[in-house]
């Protein structure tokens, strides 16, 4: 959003533009007659990133002088997409940089569109994190995000024939003008080898890690400012670097590769983001990479306290560390052997202040998720770590037993050994143990964390689990997205919401507001007419923005149910082809999303949408009534432009698996319709926006978990629905893969003899959801009414206030 404040400096476009000129002249060496559209966004970005500067060291020297308590965010991921336009945006010299650069003959849009997308998480997990990093800074807290700097991010998809291919993505490429190299921030990360004994006898026992590889972990520095400037925290991402090439060069004289060998193995700890979402690869490279930053993170953390405070007895009270999932969960383990072996304090004092500081959140439940490592991987490559992790369990182990009388069954299950096969440290387990809070990240998944993975650890400590519903930034994800929608609110109700998304309930009267409405509508379609460009330039295909735009993006996976929405597509289709008389409302069905490239069933389900999209486009028959697109590499900036076109959300994950969800709210809050189960934050959603405003359809967890535990019978339920029968017979039976008729056999199969995914049990309940969207949208008076009291309502789920929840109950910051 183009807003008009008093700048730091200067309004003036021409100081602006002469700044610009002079970046590019002595910091990119190019003259402005041969300069290219990449030398104009750094040369940009330069201007934005000096001006971000003097707050940054403000606020970094302000947290010091007020000895604050510092939040430290540790995440192997952050999703955060595009950098310049939020933070142009957050420092309000949107329209003075836009001017500027136009002055210089240059398009601040296009500029923008060559910045790359940092992709440095798989979904939503990782842009939760850059959610939170955005709004940590814009309510004031002194923040810290701990990560791995990626010389590859997720994948680049690609479609060959309608099956994906993941080409190697390359954000680095022209440089990143974002970031500082701290080369004086490094420190020596260790593995393998083995632990020495000193002491024993007479003397307290001491333990000695000597470990056989070692190499440094280099800081990265980014700066993430929050909304109006008020504050910027640091992102800071380490790198791998071999330990001085020169020496080791010279080590190995004669051996000259054998010496580039063990650099090349150091660089390779941070080469590349694991592109899982929720099957751990189970890599020890993967282990490798969540020691390393777990390990910088941590000396770095220490060293910042030691700084400024005599001990660490006060380190509970002066640093609180979020484990995003069990991923940095190793960090517990780490602060002991510091705490322990270097700083010399004793094991029961270095356990209470190492739970004092650790907190952990949980995303998700799905049992494959569940990360656990094998006991002899973890021996060889961290024994000092696997041997506190038996101090650790022993101690627990003994105090549920002796004091708390429980049950063998349930110390089995709480034991940080998982016995049964192959013995495995359960991260989460530890996670959990080491943490003085454990959350959700919804109030229904908070509670099936007490009902599942964590009874048992819940029962032992009853106080520790509580639930942080997840949110949204509304910059990114209103203001910048959706510039037209934020204009409109603004002359509706004023600039309160921008500080406050709270606000957005002013907008609730303007439902019932015809004029409104009109105006809230020609938003919409010109959101949709930039969409249906997007896909006419990627993809040659072209929709028509007057359809319903009937949009699900996000990871590929079994659980979320594309499987659901397409077989439906197909119902929809046969239906129509038999009666091509009744008065069908039409529709575009966009999809959008990576699968793991080992994910067999994900890829294939993929490859249907794409043969699906094929033979329904093809078809005459539906002409002007039925599209499928399916839009390659989903990311960021993709989704930036698909959330502000969308009517109908599509949130239909089999009740109890989705933790929460994010992308949920973006549609909502961006005046789009949600069709889902009771599932994650949708419940939240329900109460915010009141059940007339969201179509709810399907099994609850509950249900789902009955079904599964007394077994259902999906043949039966299928042949009971004609429409079901017939899709899936279709499919099966090859009519949109003529050249390979049983390709999709199996995973109709999979519906058939288990549906696990309740796709069947649930399909009657959803395709009438659709007719009764159907219905809605055939009165657009009705329509719109809902879509204002969605964006209304929808402010609660602003990551700012899940922020100042984190800070209240678990940071005390
Ligand atoms: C683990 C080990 C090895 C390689 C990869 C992983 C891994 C990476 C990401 C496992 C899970 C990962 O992400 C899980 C995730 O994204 N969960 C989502 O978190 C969101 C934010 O809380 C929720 O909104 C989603 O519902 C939840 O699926």
């Amino acid at each position: 959003a183009d807003l008009p404040r008093p700048a730091p400096r200067s309004s003036n476009p021409e100081i602006m533009a002469a700044e610009i000129i002079e970046r590019l002249t002595y910091r990119i060496g190019k003259d402005v007659k041969v300069a290219k559209p990449h030398d104009w966004l750094t040369a940009t970005i330069l201007v934005v990133r000096d001006r971000i500067i003097d707050k940054w060291m403000a606020s970094t020297r302000k947290a010091y002088a007020d000895n604050s308590k510092r939040v430290y965010y540790l995440s192997l991921e952050f999703l955060i997409g595009r950098l310049m336009r939020d933070a142009i945006s957050n420092i309000g010299l949107m329209q003075e940089i836009r001017d500027a650069l136009s002055s210089l003959g240059v398009d601040l849009d296009v500029i923008a569109g060559l910045e790359p997308d940092a992709a440095l998480g798989n979904g939503g997990l990782g842009r939760l994190a850059a959610c939170f990093m955005e709004s940590m800074a814009t309510v004031d807290i002194p923040a810290y995000g701990y990560g791995i700097r990626y010389v590859h991010g997720l994948f680049r998809q690609q479609m060959a024939d309608g099956w994906q291919v993941e080409l190697p993505e390359t954000w680095l490429a022209h440089g990143n003008p974002w970031e500082f190299e701290r080369r004086e921030s490094s420190y020596e990360v260790g593995f393998g080898g083995s632990v020495e004994t000193i002491g024993g006898y007479e003397e307290p026992q001491r333990f000695v890690w000597k470990p056989a590889e070692r190499v440094i972990a280099m800081a990265y520095d980014t700066p993430v400012v929050g909304w109006r400037g008020t504050r910027v925290n640091t992102l800071r991402l380490w790198s791998a670097q071999p330990i001085d090439p020169i020496l080791l060069a010279a080590f190995n004289a004669g051996d000259h590769i054998g010496a580039l060998k063990e650099s090349n193995k150091a660089e390779s700890l941070t080469r590349v983001l694991y592109p899982a979402d929720a099957t751990p690869a189970g890599q020890e490279l993967r282990l490798r990479q969540e020691f390393f930053f777990s390990s910088a993170s941590l000396q770095d953390i220490l060293r910042r306290h030691l700084q400024q405070y005599p001990d660490f007895t006060s380190l509970p009270d002066k640093v609180s560390i979020q484990l995003n999932d069990t991923h940095p969960a190793i960090s517990i383990c780490e602060m002991m052997r510091l705490l322990c072996d270097v700083h010399g304090l004793e094991f029961d004092e270095a356990w209470t202040i190492t739970r004092g500081t650790f907190s952990y959140t949980n995303h998700t439940l799905l049992p494959e998720a569940l990360e656990s490592w094998p006991v002899p991987l973890l021996e060889r490559l961290l024994p000092r770590h696997m041997q506190i992790v038996y101090a650790i369990n022993a101690n627990t182990l003994v105090y549920a037993r002796k004091e708390k009388k429980m049950p063998d069954q349930q110390i089995r299950s709480i034991s940080l050994i998982d016995e049964n096969g192959e013995r495995r440290v359960r991260m989460g387990n530890l996670a959990f143990i080491g943490s003085h809070s454990i959350n959700g990240v919804s109030a229904l998944h908070t509670e099936l964390m007490k009902e599942t993975v964590f009874a048992d650890l819940h029962s032992l400590y009853p106080d520790r689990i509580n639930n942080k519903t997840n949110g949204i930034t509304p910059r990114r994800w209103l203001m910048q997205c959706n510039p037209g929608l934020t204009g409109l609110i603004r002359e509706a109700i004023g600039d309160d919401f921008l500080d406050d998304a709270e606000k957005l309930t002013a907008l609730d009267r303007f439902a019932d507001d015809a004029g409104f409405r009109a105006k809230f509508a020609e938003v919409k379609r010109l959101n949709k007419v930039r969409l249906a460009n997007t896909v006419a330039q990627r993809m040659g295909i072209r929709v028509d923005p007057s359809a319903m735009f009937d949009i699900q993006i996000k990871r590929i996976h079994e659980y979320k149910r594309q499987l659901l929405n397409l077989v439906e597509t197909v119902a929809l289709y046969d239906q129509i082809r038999s009666h091509p008389e009744l008065d069908w409302v039409p529709r575009v069905k966009f999809f959008a999303g990576k699968a793991a490239p080992s994910y067999h069933n994900a890829k294939l389900i993929i490859k249907l949408a794409n043969d699906i999209a094929r033979v329904i486009n093809n078809d005459p028959a539906v002409r002007g009534l039925l599209k499928v697109v399916f839009i390659p590499n989903y990311n960021v900036s993709l989704a930036e432009i698909m959330v502000p076109a969308a009517d109908l959300s599509e949130q239909i994950s089999t009740a109890g698996m989705e933790a929460s969800g994010t992308g949920n709210m973006k549609f909502a809050l961006n005046g789009a319709l949600t069709i889902g189960t009771l599932d994650g934050a949708n419940v939240e959603m329900l109460e915010h926006v009141g059940d007339e405003n969201i179509v709810i359809f399907g099994m609850t967890a509950d249900e789902v978990a009955k079904a599964r535990a007394e077994g259902h019978n999906p043949r039966a339920i299928i042949e009971q629905s004609a429409e079901l029968s017939q899709a899936l017979s279709s499919i099966a039976s090859g009519v949109f893969s003529p050249d390979d008729r049983s390709r999709f056999s199996a995973l109709i199969d999979g519906i058939y003899n288990s549906d696990w995914f309740m796709v069947a049990a649930d399909f009657d309940a959803y395709a009438n959801a659709q007719r009764e969207v159907d219905a809605i949208w055939s009165d657009p008076d009705s329509w719109y009414a809902k879509t204002v009291r969605n964006t209304a309502r929808m402010g609660w789920f602003s990551s700012d206030r899940t922020i100042r929840q984190y800070a209240a109950d678990i940071w005390r910051a």
